[in-house]
């Protein structure tokens, strides 16, 4: 983060608001985000996906596995979900938005999902443009970084709470006060599993939805060079890249506590913790057999140095909100139940 050229912008106007879009969009790809988000823009065809012949999935509804009546009638959906690689698609989702639980219904048993994991970022491009453009200067950047770390932000603990801060974006200069900004850093989750504490039976499918570009999950397991967090005898398994609108079907067998993550975003803090259970509370079962969850939140680095303190991945999976026995209660776990969980250790 350099804001020492403040005061030597030589350039146009329009040179430097041109510049600006141009970073703000390489810094938005490497969030993960971008300024494309339109559901089913990038939808390709089942079959692209399965393969027409000879792919290992689902070849000509056999089994009657398919999207029975009226989902576009090509059978593209297995039988069966595979073992380790479950069950991609980037047909449209039926679980999409703010779809209610009938959407289910759209897949035949044995493979129908019971519950719904969405892959979300919430990361304002008002932040990620006056953190990227070096709009605050240090003492600010600090007093909001101190009041929002448990959550909450008091005027009284911000410097200058009422000054306008100026920054530029693709439709213009916007301005908010220094208190508006860090409300909205209060308010951001990040990236992350909506719920990220999830409680299902032996046998339960779970759809994980890609609101949002860039995600894909998979488990802390030894063969992806991390500590095995899974129960005995799970395999490495793990979801392709899940293009946004599309989905990602996965059955959970053994009982016992997993912690997957989601590979682009894991410096992030984006996991989630499945806990497979007939109705007692497993102990997580932790090997360390290769690298532990990262133990710090990179999305500093994002947003110029403003911090909403958000759980690192190893700081989320080790929440109350997160532990196995809140997990089996609770049945589902907000992410935001995990962050305010972090924060109040602040
Ligand atoms: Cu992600």
């Amino acid at each position: 983060m350099n804001s020492t050229d403040e005061g030597s912008e030589a350039g146009t106007d329009e040179q430097t608001a041109t510049r600006l879009a141009v970073a703000r969009r390489t810094v938005l790809r490497a969030a993960g985000a971008t300024t494309a988000l339109g559901l089913g823009a990038t939808t390709a065809s089942a079959d692209e996906h399965t393969g027409t012949d000879d792919g290992p999935g689902a070849d000509d509804g056999e089994g009657g596995g398919g999207a029975d009546d009226g989902e576009g009638g090509d059978g593209g959906m297995p039988a069966e979900l595979d073992p380790l690689f479950g069950y991609a698609s980037a047909d449209p989702n039926p679980c999409g938005g703010e779809a209610g639980a009938e959407c289910f219904e759209a897949f035949a048993p044995p493979i129908r999902p019971s519950h719904e994991v969405e892959m979300n970022i919430d990361l304002p491009g008002a932040l990620l443009a006056i953190g990227e453009q070096g709009a605050l200067s240090d003492v600010t950047t600090q007093s909001i970084n101190e009041s929002v770390a448990d959550g909450t932000v008091e005027r009284e603990t911000l410097h200058r709470p009422d000054a306008a801060v100026d920054f530029e974006t693709p439709e213009g200069t916007q301005t908010l006060t220094v208190e508006a900004i860090a409300r909205m850093v209060a308010d951001t989750l990040g990236f992350h599993f909506g719920p990220a504490g999830l409680r299902v039976e032996p046998g339960d499918v779970v759809l994980f939805s890609a609101e949002s570009p860039d995600h894909a999950v998979a488990p802390y397991h030894e063969r992806h060079g991390r500590q095995n967090r899974v129960p005995d005898g799970v395999g490495p398994f793990s979801s392709p890249l899940v293009p946004v609108g599309g989905y990602w079907l996965y059955r959970f067998e053994t009982p016992g506590v997993y912690d997957c993550y989601c590979p682009p975003h894991d410096p992030f803090g984006m996991v989630c913790r499945v806990v497979v259970t007939a109705g007692d509370v497993p102990d997580p079962s932790i090997e360390n057999v290769g690298r532990p969850p990262p133990a710090h939140n990179d999305i500093a680095g994002v947003l110029g140095g403003l911090d909403p303190n958000l759980p690192s991945s190893m700081a989320a999976l080790n929440t109350d909100a997160l532990s196995p026995a809140n997990v089996v209660e609770a049945g589902r776990v907000a992410w935001a139940d995990v962050v305010a969980s972090h924060r109040s250790d602040a």
